[in-house]
């Protein structure tokens, strides 16, 4: 392992990246984290403003025009964004998650056709796995790809799309064999402008109300052959590779947001007086303060160990521990991003309750960390299939 990738210290140029995306989140995505969750609308600031600092897709090789960032670098623009507005990581995040079948999997000429495009900024990418009846069981999957000489067609609806509609490209797995179960799932990929391929109305969610999560439905969509991603029979594996790189991202989302929670927290409570003094010099309130600190600081180096293992499996080491760590770093992460925010909620009494101060959306946005590329209790199935 060389020293850019040491697993207990980030290296200067991984320190310099993480100095510059705070100060540009904190000056174009925090000033409409607040307006953006209320109205429930595409952070177009955030957009604009990462694309502008070529920070919107930074995984994309550089022979595909893109800035050929390291795991370890993408995890770090994805915490700092999450750190202001979560709705607005999602854009670097599920740009990889969107693209990674297709880097992972895809033909040479299906790479060059939509990756420049993404590095530009010109497009966006969603990944299409789950749907109304396979949620955590995504082999029970039913959306079907049939082959038809030169082309495939395509019928199914796909659920939970984040940014559905915004995108560009639709990474779709779909059935091409339905007696192969898992090993009759095929990728593919789906254009936005494919006649046959239409859009629910905007769930209304909990959290994460910036970004987008619609139905995609696919009527007849008849694409050419050359968008199957791989061979036919390997879309379910290159969706749980695929997976076991990304999980990575959400951990780091979930940093993003219980930093930003407790960076609050902690001015909060030298400020609020109560009993004469402030309320962090009260021992109860400190010690809620180490813990959270505690929870994050741990939540942070299985991250960031777990970037270091999914570049490594990139540039085509063994991934034997990837798929545990990835899992791993996602689950712990996400379960202390929903107990720091809580806490932070807490620190702030009856003002932590309202929407006057950003920690009762932190903690609204924590919640789907736990939830999406897998609930933390299919985590739990794969690193107990995956033990090191
Ligand atoms: N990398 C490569 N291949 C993998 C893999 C991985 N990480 N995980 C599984 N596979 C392969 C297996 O090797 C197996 O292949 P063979 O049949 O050739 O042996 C195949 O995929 C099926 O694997 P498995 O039997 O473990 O599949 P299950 O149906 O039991 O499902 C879980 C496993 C539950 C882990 C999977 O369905 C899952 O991750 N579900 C959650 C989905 C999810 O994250 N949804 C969120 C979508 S994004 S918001």
């Amino acid at each position: 392992m060389t020293q850019d990738f040491d697993l207990f210290r980030l290296s200067e140029e991984h320190e310099m990246l993480r100095d510059s995306v705070r100060a540009l989140a904190e000056a174009k995505i925090a000033p409409h984290a607040t307006e953006v969750d209320e109205e429930s609308r595409f952070p177009q600031e955030a957009l604009d403003a990462l694309v502008g600092n070529d920070l919107h897709a930074v995984h994309v090789p550089e022979a595909y025009g893109g800035a050929g960032a390291d795991a370890l670098a993408t995890v770090l623009v994805i915490e700092e964004v999450a750190r202001v507005c979560a709705s607005s990581s999602l854009i670097p995040a599920v740009n990889k998650l969107g693209s990674l079948p297709v880097i992972l999997s895809g033909s040479e000429h299906l790479k060059k056709s939509c990756l420049p495009a993404l590095a530009e900024g010109d497009a966006m990418f969603s990944y299409c796995l789950s749907e109304p009846d396979a949620g955590s069981d995504a082999g029970g999957m039913t959306t079907r790809a049939v082959r038809d000489g030169d082309h495939y067609v395509l019928n199914g609806v796909k659920r939970w799309i984040t940014n559905a509609g915004v995108s560009e490209y639709y990474t779709v797995m779909a059935v091409t064999d339905p007696d192969a179960r898992t090993r009759g799932i095929s990728a593919f990929l789906v254009r936005k402008s494919d006649d046959g391929v239409s859009f629910g109305a905007p769930e209304k969610k909990l959290g994460i109300k910036g970004s987008p999560t619609r139905e995609v439905y696919l009527d007849n969509v008849r694409i050419p052959a050359d968008r199957l991603i791989g061979a036919e029979g390997t879309g379910f594996a290159t969706a749980m590779q695929t997976l076991d790189h990304t999980r990575i991202t959400i951990a780091a989302q979930a940093l993003g947001i219980a930093q930003g929670a407790l960076d609050y927290a902690k001015g909060y409570v030298r400020e609020r007086k109560q009993f004469g003094k402030p309320i962090g010099d009260f021992q109860g309130v400190q010690f809620m303060l180490a813990d959270m600190a505690m929870k994050l600081e741990a939540a942070r180096q299985l991250t960031y160990s777990a970037a270091a293992r999914s570049e490594r499996a990139a540039r085509g080491a063994q991934k034997q521990d990837l798929t545990f760590h990835g899992a791993a770093a996602k689950c712990y992460a996400s379960d202390a991003a929903m107990e720091i925010t809580t806490d932070a909620v807490q620190l702030l009494g009856g003002y932590g309750y309202t929407r006057d101060y950003p920690l009762e959306r932190m903690m609204r946005d924590a919640k789907i960390t736990q939830i999406y590329e897998g609930t933390n209790q299919v985590q739990r199935i794969v690193m107990a299939r995956n033990l090191p």
